[in-house]
């Protein structure tokens, strides 16, 4: 069977954009060599033992780093190294990655980038993820400001994210459709495994962590008690699965159908998720395999950014479902909905 690896979808693809010359699909490059030098290190994560726990120093004589500060310098070596990005956005850094090479000054992208959502699931050896998102940016010369990542999540030119698990993939969209790729460790290729993705429209997966129940706004509440209400015309109860680890809890519901929530609670009263690095990524590609992601009422990819860390509570999977919990915030949450 003929093997399409990435480097080869993303130069076929590039054709999918006017007077392209070539720096997205460098930029795309880029991102699948800092996926495939992070998934070495997170393979090796088990071997602790060996390698040494966090701030110790290990038998090469080199400072272990926390998996998630590995990922991120990484992702940003990567990016700085491509030259295809003036400014790198990540949720490890507090401000603006400046990338001041004269290739990268005049670059026209800035990316976004949670380089590995999830760490805390590392020791428990769960699924993880990077998600990134790329932006054209709005200044046109001097400095990157944080004006250029102020903008919308439909003003992305691609999103995707790597999900490093029983086998690495890459998932992204450059706005058309949602294509996935699987790493083959015996080539080092991430090869088209999943073309066309499309999330089922209606799903029998709720995802929530239920831990904070007594916090959620009664629209929520609602929900969940519809999903748990036997009912055989609409296969319910529906199946609560959680992980714990969004890109692994997103991953499953786009392939098989779903809803994931992170509603605002009582210790995340904007919700625990990142607009930028998180929401925006996600809902882009959620959208393109035809599914849904909302706040709960409005899009996320209308929301107007304030700042680069704006968290925003999550409603994301099969349209069908995302459109029900959006009902019931309205009928039952009606301030929490607006
Ligand atoms: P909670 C992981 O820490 C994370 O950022 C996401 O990957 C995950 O969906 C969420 O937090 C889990 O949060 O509050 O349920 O532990």
């Amino acid at each position: 069977m003929q093997v399409t690896t990435l480097g080869q979808f993303i130069i076929e693809r590039q054709g999918d954009f006017p007077y392209a010359k070539g720096e997205l699909s460098r930029l795309l490059r880029d991102i699948g060599i800092a996926a495939k030098v992070v998934n070495r290190e997170v393979n090796k994560a088990g071997l602790v033992d060996i390698l040494g726990e966090y701030g110790t120093i290990n038998i090469q004589g080199e400072r272990v780093k926390k998996l998630d500060v590995y990922a991120n310098e990484q992702f940003i070596a990567a990016l700085s190294a491509g030259g295809e990005t003036c400014a790198v956005a990540s949720e490890e850094n507090e401000g603006l990655v400046h990338i001041n090479s004269i290739v990268s000054k005049n670059a026209k992208y800035v990316v976004c980038v949670d380089p590995l959502d999830g760490s805390s699931n590392i020791d428990v050896n769960v699924s993880i993820g990077t998600i990134f998102s790329i932006y054209r940016r709005t200044s046109f010369t001097g400095k990157v400001e944080e004006m250029d990542y102020l903008q919308r999540g439909t003003e992305q030119i691609a999103a995707g994210y790597v999900i490093y698990g029983s086998s690495t993939m890459l998932v992204y969209t450059t706005g058309k459709d949602v294509n996935g790729f699987t790493l083959d460790p015996s080539i080092g290729e991430f090869c088209l495994s999943h073309p066309n993705m499309k999330c089922p429209q209606e799903g029998t997966i709720y995802s929530i962590n239920e831990g904070n129940y007594v916090h959620f706004p009664d629209g929520v509440k609602q929900f969940i008690k519809y999903c748990q209400v036997e009912d055989g015309p609409t296969s319910r109860p529906y199946s609560s699965r959680y992980i714990g680890s969004l890109v692994a809890d997103f991953h499953r519901n786009l392939l098989k159908g779903g809803i994931f929530i992170y509603p605002s609670t009582l210790k995340s009263p904007q919700g625990k998720l990142r607009l930028l690095y998180e929401c925006n990524p996600l809902a882009l590609i959620i959208e393109r395999a035809g599914g849904k992601a909302s706040d709960g009422s409005r899009r996320i990819l209308d929301i107007q950014p304030a700042s680069l860390h704006q968290r925003t509570p999550l409603f994301i999977g099969s349209t069908n479902l995302v459109n029900l919990a959006e009902e019931m915030m309205l009928k039952y949450s009606p301030l929490a909905a607006h």
